[in-house]
């Protein structure tokens, strides 16, 4: 059986410098194949699809709601073709309806455990429109080492400096805050990996920078405690969501070898203040994530968040603009107020206004967006920032005898699954 997995194609935020993470998503869902798929992947934002590829069948995995217009019509191909086309991941399950009439079959939740008789009914000619596991989620203990080899690795590089590996230790998420699905997408509760499975993940990475993707690094204070403890002796380098804000937690994760977080910051509240100064206390950069257009924001408060942000010196700053996203709450309060301006989903990229902001109209919204981006940026890009903090790790690995050169042999290797050395 003959699969193409396709991650289609997505565009990066207006101003944001373009550079490109290993997709997560298709390698954890790699890992849930029967060793009777032969698979072959392609990302579409560094790679091109081959139409005529020999295949039985293409799996199309998606994450964001932009990506799903392209996915329509890349579907649409392959279906043209006689080829069956069954779509997953993030966005299928927000978008359910939608995808269905794209899709030979749609698969909603997760794969683990799962994709067997998926595949069994694909060979036997009775694949089933939909396959519906939301709401029930599999044993946390099949979760399997990510199949990391399927990626063309020496693509995933920016200038020569070697990207950031994608890895999960937890999935689902206790707060349920109004921009975000995830509530709908792994129910309301934390559910983390048994921490022996995340470590020998971890180890068998050969890439000393990490980006741990879990949704939140602030659920379970004990789990975390543990988890950070027996990080220390792998010496990886690495990225998170926010990380509980506690002096213990934060010094145990320094110790493992936290390098900056991506921290939202809503207000220019004392609580931000205090949380980026004690982040930075600890060694920890900051990569700012900061939604514009939220009701109590005006024209003022915007620059004067910006101001803030300067103030408090983030690393980095990820401006974007509120996003009315399928399932979210935020959605169903402005669905209910008759604020939704459009549902093109080609707009819903982060940084185009797509709803009625309260205290400005939606034009002075996008020039505000432009704004702090430039202003936030003025004295050194977003790219320079980024590479002060790449600076910052390198320089970090030479100390601890970590450091590796850049070396495209090295990376290819990892595609072949050959050590590293
Ligand atoms: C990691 C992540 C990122 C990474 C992605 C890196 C990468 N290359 O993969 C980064 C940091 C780049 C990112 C960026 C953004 N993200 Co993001 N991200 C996530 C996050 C936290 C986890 C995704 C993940 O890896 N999950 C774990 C994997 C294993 O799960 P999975 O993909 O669902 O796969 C499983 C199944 O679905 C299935 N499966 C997967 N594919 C397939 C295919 C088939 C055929 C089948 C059968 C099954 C299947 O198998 C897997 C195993 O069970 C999610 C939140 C979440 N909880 O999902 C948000 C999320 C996807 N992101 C979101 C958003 C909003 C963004 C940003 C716009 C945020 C921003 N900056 O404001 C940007 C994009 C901006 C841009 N245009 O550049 C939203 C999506 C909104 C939307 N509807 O589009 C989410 C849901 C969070 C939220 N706020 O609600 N993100
Ligand atoms: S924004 Fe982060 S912390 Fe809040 S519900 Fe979403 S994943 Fe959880």
């Amino acid at each position: 059986m003959k699969m193409l997995l396709i991650y289609p194609r997505w565009p990066k935020l207006d101003r944001q410098t373009e550079f490109h993470l290993p997709p997560h998503g298709p390698v954890v869902f790699a890992a849930t194949l029967p060793t009777t798929v032969d698979l072959t992947f392609v990302d579409e934002n560094l790679q091109s699809i081959d139409f005529d590829a020999d295949c039985d069948v293409v799996a199309l995995s998606t994450m964001l709601t932009a990506q799903l217009p392209r996915a329509f019509e890349i579907a649409a191909r392959f279906r043209a073709k006689g080829i069956k086309v069954i779509f997953g991941g993030i966005s299928t399950m927000l978008h359910s309806e939608e995808v269905r009439q794209h899709a030979d079959a749609i698969f909603l939740g997760e794969a683990e455990g799962r994709m067997a008789a998926v595949i069994d009914d694909l060979q036997a000619g009775r694949l089933k429109p939909v396959y519906d596991y939301m709401n029930n989620p599999p044993d946390i203990n099949l979760i399997g080492t990510a199949r990391r080899e399927i990626l063309d690795r020496p693509l995933y590089n920016y200038r020569g400096v070697q990207m950031l590996d994608l890895v999960h230790a937890s999935r689902g998420c206790k707060f349920d805050c109004f921009p975000c699905c995830t509530g709908f997408l792994g129910g309301k509760k934390f559910r983390p990996r048994p921490i022996d499975k995340v470590i020998a993940e971890m180890e068998a990475i050969q890439n000393n920078r990490l980006f741990i993707v879990d949704n939140s690094l602030a659920q379970d204070r004990q789990w975390l405690k543990d988890l950070f403890t027996a990080m220390i002796p792998l010496k990886k380098k690495w990225v998170s969501h926010p990380i509980l804000d506690d002096d213990e937690i934060l010094k145990l994760a320094a110790e493992a070898g936290a390098w900056y977080v991506y921290q939202a910051v809503f207000d220019t509240s004392e609580v931000i203040r205090k949380r980026i100064k004690r982040l930075k206390e600890h060694g920890i950069g900051i990569e700012g994530t900061i939604i514009l257009g939220t009701d109590d924001q005006s024209e003022d408060d915007i620059k004067r968040l910006v101001d803030f942000l300067l103030e408090v010196q983030l690393d980095v700053a990820e401006f974007t603009i509120l996003t009315p996203f399928p399932h979210s709450p935020i959605r169903r309060q402005l669905e209910q107020e008759g604020r939704i301006l459009s549902s093109n989903w080609l707009d819903y990229t982060a940084d185009k206004v797509v709803f009625q902001p309260k205290k400005m109209t939606p034009e002075k919204l996008q020039e505000m967006y432009h704004y702090a981006w430039d202003t936030f940026h003025a004295e050194g890009g977003h790219a320079l920032r980024m590479g002060k903090l790449f600076k910052d790790v390198m320089l970090r690995e030479m100390n601890d005898g970590t450091y590796r050169r850049y070396d495209p042999k090295v990376a290819r290797s990892f595609k072949k699954g050959l050590p590293a050395a």
